[in-house]
């Protein structure tokens, strides 16, 4: 792109759709960033905003980083685990939105033991899990799966599961408990590194008007 045309293209935020969406408008909202419409009642995955060079596009959670990675979201609003789970190389992460807080966890059958040798770990998250038992020297096989991890313990697919977590109640529903705590999750806000670097002075006002609606909601 040239010079010109870096200044006139309009500002990209990718947002996750789903809970981390429901959090994240207010927030928006809170930072002078209004959506033209309704976004949780329109079908589009478009949304002009009050501001006339700032459009939002709402996609999976899973998602949001390639949007970011490839240049075509200015900023990304992403949440820990999607990051970790990516890879989320070349990006920067400028803020700590402090929204939907959970944690990474191991999780197995209440009061059962785990397996000496090898042992199967069913998640969605495979790279955040292999990474993990990798550094611990813990052999595993690793079982994708793309929800319901609870089941894999019950129905003997797995022997234990990695998984968000936040009250524990649904582990807890299913006769299962958290063990080892992997990392603190939140959303953040995420910039490709290339992207943040040539739009930088159009991008740190509303890095800037964000940073102080999450101190204003904390
Ligand atoms: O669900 P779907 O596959 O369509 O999409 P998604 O899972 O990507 O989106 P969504 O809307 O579920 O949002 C997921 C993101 O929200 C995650 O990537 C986290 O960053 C964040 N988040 C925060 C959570 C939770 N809290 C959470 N509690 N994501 C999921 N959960 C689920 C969890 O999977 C488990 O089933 O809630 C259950 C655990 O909650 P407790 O309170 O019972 O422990
Ligand atoms: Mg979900």
């Amino acid at each position: 792109m040239t010079e010109e045309q870096t200044q006139a293209s309009p500002i990209t935020i990718a947002l996750s759709k789903g809970r981390i969406l429901k959090e994240t408008l207010p927030l928006l909202e809170q930072a002078g960033i209004v959506p033209a419409e309704d976004i949780h009642t329109s079908r589009k995955l478009i949304f002009e905003t009050n501001l006339p060079d700032v459009r939002l596009i709402v996609i999976r959670a899973t998602d949001v980083p390639t949007y970011v990675e490839y240049g075509v979201a200015d900023l990304g609003v992403s949440g820990k685990d999607v990051l970790l789970e990516h890879g989320a190389q070349d990006m920067y992460e400028l803020l700590d939105l402090r929204i939907s807080r959970c944690r990474l966890m191991t999780a197995a059958l209440r009061g059962h033991c785990m397996p000496e040798g090898r042992m199967r770990v069913a998640t969605k998250f495979v790279n955040v899990a292999r990474r993990y038992f990798a550094d611990q020297g813990r052999q595993v096989d690793i079982i994708k799966l793309y929800g319901g991890m609870e089941l894999a313990p019950i129905m003997d697919l797995a022997d234990c599961i990695v998984d968000i977590v936040d009250t524990g109640g649904t582990l807890l529903a299913n006769g299962l408990e958290p063990l080892e705590h992997i990392h603190d999750v939140s959303t953040r806000l995420v910039a490709s590194r290339a992207g943040y670097k040539t739009k930088s002075a159009r991008l740190q006002p509303i890095v800037e008007r964000l940073h102080k609606a999450v101190q204003v909601s904390a």
